[in-house]
């Protein structure tokens, strides 16, 4: 049989790494797209033993021409457009970038899917960021949208763009939204691997303390290699349609914070409130953890907390990876590197 061949955007990130593992091992050929010509960036690839697999084309979601060219000549069954600007705090300082990359970027490259290559199926990385501060406890596909990012709103545009393109053109594409998804190979920017690497050099005397912003936001936190599968399964389906990823739960990042230290042995007590909170090692009254008001954003989205029924049910998907085990990985991941 006719090996199947798949575009994957944003090669060099955390799911487009894990995405390309899972695909070459199901016997597809692979094709990654990437922005940058340097070899570096692909580091997530060397860790995980697949560089020399996947072939890598120079691609940017802000170059049309480029991305009509890869479409239209790389006959792809399937394309999986996980590139973004996918940082929220980065939006708020850079709003018109994130949107010319997230949600135009996106129509680009479903118009070269409508005019070049009109049978190849599409998944958009979506994200529980949409739902923004809507007051239902829990967020399912059916839940409406108040966005309150650049982030969440560009997201939606394309969230928005795509169900377009599927009622009007009859593309098969799929957006799946997907909550907060985390890994070793996570981006040091973001609130979990921030923890673990600052907490586990704190614990080796590399770092004095972390400093963080709003703790009391609750996430719904699972692991990046689980999700990974159902993208794939959306487009194996009979019908393109959208779906909410997640593990279900929904944690504070101070619990995150509890459990990471938990993790690397620390015995911890928070004291103070607000910006005056901080959390201090009991064995030598070190503070560890303190709040800075400039690592607030300037609207929060206060709680994510997803329903996954549908892909349970359509799917067959669920998640395999729970909160605990995902603090493990991570955090063992974070201190071999120091053995
Ligand atoms: P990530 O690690 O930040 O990777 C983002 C990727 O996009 C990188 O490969 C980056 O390339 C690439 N990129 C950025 N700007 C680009 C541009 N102008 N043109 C082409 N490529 C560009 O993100 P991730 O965690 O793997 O997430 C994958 C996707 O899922 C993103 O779209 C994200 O918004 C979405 N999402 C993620 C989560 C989550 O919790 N992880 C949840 C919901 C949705 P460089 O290496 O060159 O920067
Ligand atoms: O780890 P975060 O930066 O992830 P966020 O904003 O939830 O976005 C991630 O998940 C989305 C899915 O919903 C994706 F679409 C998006 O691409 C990205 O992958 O922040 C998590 C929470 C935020 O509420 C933030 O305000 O942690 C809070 N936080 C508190 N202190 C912090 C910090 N976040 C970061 N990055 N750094 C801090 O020092």
């Amino acid at each position: 049989m006719k090996k199947k061949k798949a575009l994957i955007t944003g090669i060099s990130g955390q799911d487009g790494a894990y995405l390309a593992k899972f695909l070459l091992e199901k016997g597809y050929n692979v094709v990654g797209a990437n922005r940058q010509n340097t070899g570096s960036s692909l580091w997530r690839l060397k860790e995980l033993n697949i560089k020399e697999k996947v072939k890598i084309v120079k691609f940017d979601l802000l170059d049309e021409k480029n991305i009509n060219k890869i479409i239209r000549y790389g006959h792809y069954d399937e394309i999986y457009n996980l590139a973004a600007q996918s940082f929220v705090d980065k939006s708020f300082s850079s709003p018109v970038y994130t949107s010319n990359v997230n949600a135009i970027g996106v129509t680009k490259i479903l118009e070269a899917i409508r005019n070049f290559s009109n049978k190849t199926r599409f998944y958009q990385a979506s994200s529980s960021e949409m739902y923004g501060n809507v007051k239902s406890r829990v967020q399912d596909e059916k839940t409406n949208f108040q966005p309150v990012s650049p982030y969440a709103v560009s997201k939606l545009y394309a969230h928005w763009m795509l169900n377009l393109y599927r009622e009007a053109y009859k593309l098969f594409c799929c957006s799946g939204i997907l909550f907060n998804h985390d890994s070793p190979l996570r981006g040091d920017q973001f609130v979990t691997q921030k923890i673990v690497k600052d907490l586990v050099k704190v614990k080796l005397g590399l770092l004095p303390f972390i400093s963080l912003g709003n703790i009391y936001v609750k996430r719904d936190w699972g692991y990046s290699q689980d999700y990974i599968e159902a993208m794939w399964k959306m487009l194996q389906q009979e019908k393109a349609e959208d779906f909410v990823i997640s593990s279900g739960n929904t944690r504070t990042v101070k619990t995150f914070i509890n459990k990471v230290a938990r993790k690397l042995n620390f015995k911890i007590e928070w004291q103070g409130t607000g910006l005056n909170e901080i959390a201090v090692n009991k064995a030598n009254y070190q503070v560890i953890v303190k709040i800075n008001r400039s690592l607030f954003r300037p609207t929060e989205v206060a709680h994510t907390y997803g329903n996954f029924n549908k892909a349970r049910k359509v799917l067959k998907w669920k998640p395999k990876t729970c909160f605990d085990d995902l603090v493990t990985i991570m955090c063992e991941a974070e201190l071999a590197k120091y053995k």
